[in-house]
This record gives structure tokens, C-alpha cells and sequence, in this order.
């Protein structure tokens, strides 16, 4: 192939789709299937240079990176697999970067078990634990408290529009743990039964503000104001490092069509073309963290407040768009 024009490896466009059309979804699962993709185009590519491989890798990074803007894991995994692209020759920096991508995965699977093991110790024996979406790493902690020999039922918010709440129901019921799924309205009658609101997240402000799934926050403020505690479990993949310097998350905004359909529009509208409904689908929201009673991470629960120390210890003050270069 021509080392002047970067060619991205179909199955990494194909990764890139299927993560822009959620069929790859969840902060954790996002990043590892960016890491993977990213392996793949350096095992795959025809390029000569050295030059050529790097400029092709970041190509790859970017088609990646423009999936989904709220879950900083995906630029989190991306910059690290790039940071690693280490080497002289193409070949050396072919297993360089598939060393890196691989030693990514697994630091994300340790770091979620890890979690799961610190999340399980605010759980009792017997609690009700309500939940949003579907996180990996809320449930490592679900996951770790039935290791530690502990009972606990759920309260499963079916979380609208796409209803994330039935991979969780499915999921726990596989562990065993009695679920109740219940509609999103119906989250403030429940938490009533509930012990501890857990929820994951997309992205962790420096000011330990949490963006995840729309309706967390109002989640969190009910469950405030009925005296529930709220868990959120992150890996410090998690950590929204730019917001370090004043930016802020970018919400995604999804599809209409995830909302209402063409028949459901008539219905309302009558069909005139200039009709005057808009509808709004934003995909996450954010929750103060005065609303927050700890984010659970592999390094150990922190109070959202004290968030950005970790977040100075772990990415310095700044970081960079590699795929940029
Ligand atoms: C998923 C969502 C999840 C976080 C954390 O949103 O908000 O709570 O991504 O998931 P979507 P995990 O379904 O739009 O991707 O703990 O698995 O990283």
C-alpha cells in the first residue's frame, strides 16, 4: 500500500460503527474494544515506514475517538495504547503497540475487580441496591458482594430510551440476585425499599461532578432527599482529565429516532412537514457532587470533592490529543 495514504483496517472502522450505534456500549467495554481495534490496525497494517505506521495508527485513534463524545475512557484508552507505540522499525513499533493495547485490557479488568472489592464493602448483608443504566462496574461490586458471601436484591430502573436497565436485570438474574425492574418514574416510590443507590459513570470532573446515564441526577437528588446513599462505581479510566483545566464534558446527543417514530411523530403532529415539534434525546446528564457519597475506585472510595487530587496523581495537569499530531 501507498505509505502516503493511511488506510484504517475495516475492522476497526467496523468497531468504530458499532460503538457509534452503542451494539459496543458502557465506558469500560467502549475503551476496551478501542484498545483491541487499535491492536488490530498495528497487527494488520502495510505500511513501510515508521512514519507511515504511526501516522496510520492515528488515524485509526481518531475514527475511533469521534464515535461518542461523553465517556472520556475512549481518548483515556486511546492516548495510552498511542503513548506506548514505542520503536525504530515498523516492526518494533507493531509489537509495541500490541503489547500496550494488551497491557491495557488487562490493567481494565484488574482495575474493575479491584473495584468491585472496595464497592462490596459498603454493601451489608441483605441490602436493596437501586440501579440506573447498565455499568460493568457497578456490577463488579454487586458481583464481589455475592463473593464475599452477601445477599442482595435490586431494584432495576429500566432506563429510557434504550432501556439499558434489561441487560442489568439480565445480568443479575444470572448472578442470582432477585431483581425488581421498575419504570424510571416509578425510581422515587422505590427508593423507599432501597439501601444504596449504585450507579456507574462516563466521565468524572475534576470538581467530582459525575456524567453518566440521563437521569442519574435526578436520581441521585431523590435519593437525597429520601436519605439513600449513592455509590458511584468508576475505574480511574473514568477520570475526565481535561476538565482539570476549565473544559467541560460535551453531552452526547442522540437520535431522535431513539425516542419517537415516524408514526408516533404523525400522531402528534398531524404530518405537516413544518410540524413545530422538536425532540431532545441527550444521552448522559450530570450530577453534583454534593449529591454523591463516594466514588468507588480500584485505588479506594473517594468523596467527589477530594476526586481531583487522584485525578493530579494519575494524568498531571495536562494531556493532549496524540491523533491530532
Ligand atoms: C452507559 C452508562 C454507564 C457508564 C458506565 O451509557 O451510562 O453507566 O458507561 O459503564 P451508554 P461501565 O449505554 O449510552 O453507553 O461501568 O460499564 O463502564
Amino acid at each position: 500500500m501507498d505509505d502516503r495514504q493511511p488506510d484504517v483496517d475495516p475492522d476497526v472502522v467496523a468497531t468504530a460503527e458499532d460503538i457509534a450505534a452503542m451494539r459496543i456500549r458502557g465506558a469500560a467495554t467502549i475503551a476496551d474494544a478501542a484498545a483491541e481495534a487499535l491492536a488490530t490496525q498495528a497487527e494488520r497494517s502495510q505500511a513501510k515506514r515508521p512514519a507511515a505506521f504511526q501516522r496510520q495508527l492515528r488515524v485509526a485513534a481518531k475514527t475511533l475517538y469521534e464515535t461518542r463524545p461523553t465517556a472520556v475512557s475512549l481518548p483515556n484508552a486511546l492516548r495510552y495504547v498511542l503513548r506506548g507505540m514505542d520503536g525504530e522499525t515498523v516492526a518494533e513499533l507493531r509489537d509495541a503497540t500490541i503489547a500496550r493495547a494488551e497491557e491495557f485490557q488487562r490493567e481494565l479488568a484488574q482495575a474493575q475487580a479491584s473495584l468491585g472489592a472496595v464497592g462490596s464493602n459498603r454493601l451489608r448483608d441483605g441490602d436493596v441496591v437501586m440501579t440506573h443504566c447498565h455499568s460493568t462496574d457497578a456490577l463488579s461490586c454487586l458481583e464481589a458482594a455475592l463473593e464475599d458471601g452477601k445477599e442482595i436484591e435490586a431494584i432495576v430502573k429500566e432506563t429510557r430510551p434504550r432501556k439499558q436497565g434489561h441487560i442489568t436485570a439480565r445480568r443479575l438474574r444470572e448472578l442470582g440476585i432477585p431483581v425488581t425492574l421498575i419504570v424510571d418514574n416509578a425510581a422515587r416510590r422505590y427508593l423507599d425499599e432501597a439501601d444504596h443507590v449504585l450507579v456507574g459513570a462516563d466521565s468524572i470532573a475534576a470538581d467530582g461532578s459525575v456524567i453518566n446515564k440521563i437521569g442519574t441526577s435526578g436520581l441521585a437528588v431523590n435519593a437525597r432527599e429520601r436519605g439513600v446513599p449513592v455509590m458511584v462505581a468508576a475505574q480511574t479510566i473514568k477520570l475526565h482529565p481535561d476538565t482539570m483545566t476549565g473544559h467541560t464534558v460535551e453531552i452526547e446527543m442522540r437520535a431522535e429516532s431513539e425516542v419517537i417514530g415516524d408514526e408516533e411523530r404523525t400522531d402528534i403532529t398531524g404530518g405537516a412537514s413544518d410540524d413545530g415539534l422538536t425532540v431532545e434525546n441527550p444521552g448522559f446528564d450530570v450530577t453534583p457532587p454534593r449529591y454523591v457519597d463516594a466514588i468507588v475506585t480500584e485505588r479506594g472510595q473517594f468523596p467527589p470533592e477530594s476526586i481531583v487530587t487522584l485525578m493530579r496523581e494519575l494524568f498531571g495537569e495536562t494531556t493532549g490529543d496524540p491523533w491530532e499530531q
